[in-house]
């Protein structure tokens, strides 16, 4: 499973939820999630494959909010999970925190090689700090040589109908198999 992961507030519970519904910009509605999740969502995320329209592609994501990373590792299954770590590019005061709880995140054991997705959220706001100066900031590159070269890089905001389709696809990478399509060899 996708484990989606990041400080408070900064924009997984909105980002997962376009994801979910495909959504069309401007609808998605950022004034009802008022509340940080303090325990962890479940989100089912489907694309419908027009060449099998009976069985979308379906990927699960867990949300864990911020105020629980420490146990962040406790949702962790070796070689199974996948990791979006989600960075607020509008408040450059959390990137210091952001980046030690990456650092701690990455360098468990069971995500050794784990996919890992770094999303810039809010970058629609004039207060985000440019991708590139986050990446150095967090020096994301030196993590990528020398920590997981799997990690990649996206940008997200709920105002960009364009941000959802390389997202979307990042996470239909792991989609679950279905019953239907296991026709019984999986077995
Ligand atoms: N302008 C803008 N605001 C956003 C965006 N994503 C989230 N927000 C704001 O950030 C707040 C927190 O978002 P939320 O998804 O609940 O964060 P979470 O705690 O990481 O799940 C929301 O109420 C929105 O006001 C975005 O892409 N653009
Ligand atoms: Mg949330």
């Amino acid at each position: 499973m996708i484990l989606c992961v990041g400080s408070t507030g900064s924009g997984k519970t909105l980002m997962l939820r376009a994801l979910a519904d495909n959504a069309t910009p401007g609808t998605i509605n950022k004034t009802s999630q008022v509340v940080a999740t303090n325990g962890a969502n479940i989100i089912n995320i489907t694309k419908i494959n027009p060449k099998k329209p009976d069985c979308p592609d379906t990927v699960s994501v867990r949300e864990i909010g911020g105020t629980m990373s420490p146990i962040w590792g406790n949702f962790v299954e070796p070689g199974r999970t996948q990791v979006i770590y989600v960075v607020d590019s509008s408040s450059p005061e959390k990137i210091g925190p952001s980046t030690v709880d990456l650092i701690q995140l990455m360098s468990l054991p069971a995500l050794k090689n784990a996919p890992f997705l770094i999303v810039f959220t809010k970058t629609d706001l004039s207060s985000a700090v440019t991708v590139n100066e986050i990446k150095s900031l967090m020096r994301l590159e030196d993590m990528k040589e020398h920590t997981n070269p799997t990690l990649s890089f996206l940008e997200f905001n709920t105002e960009d109908h364009s941000k959802i389709e390389p997202l979307l696809n990042w996470c239909l990478q792991f989609k679950n198999t279905s019953y239907a399509q296991m026709n019984g060899t999986a077995f």
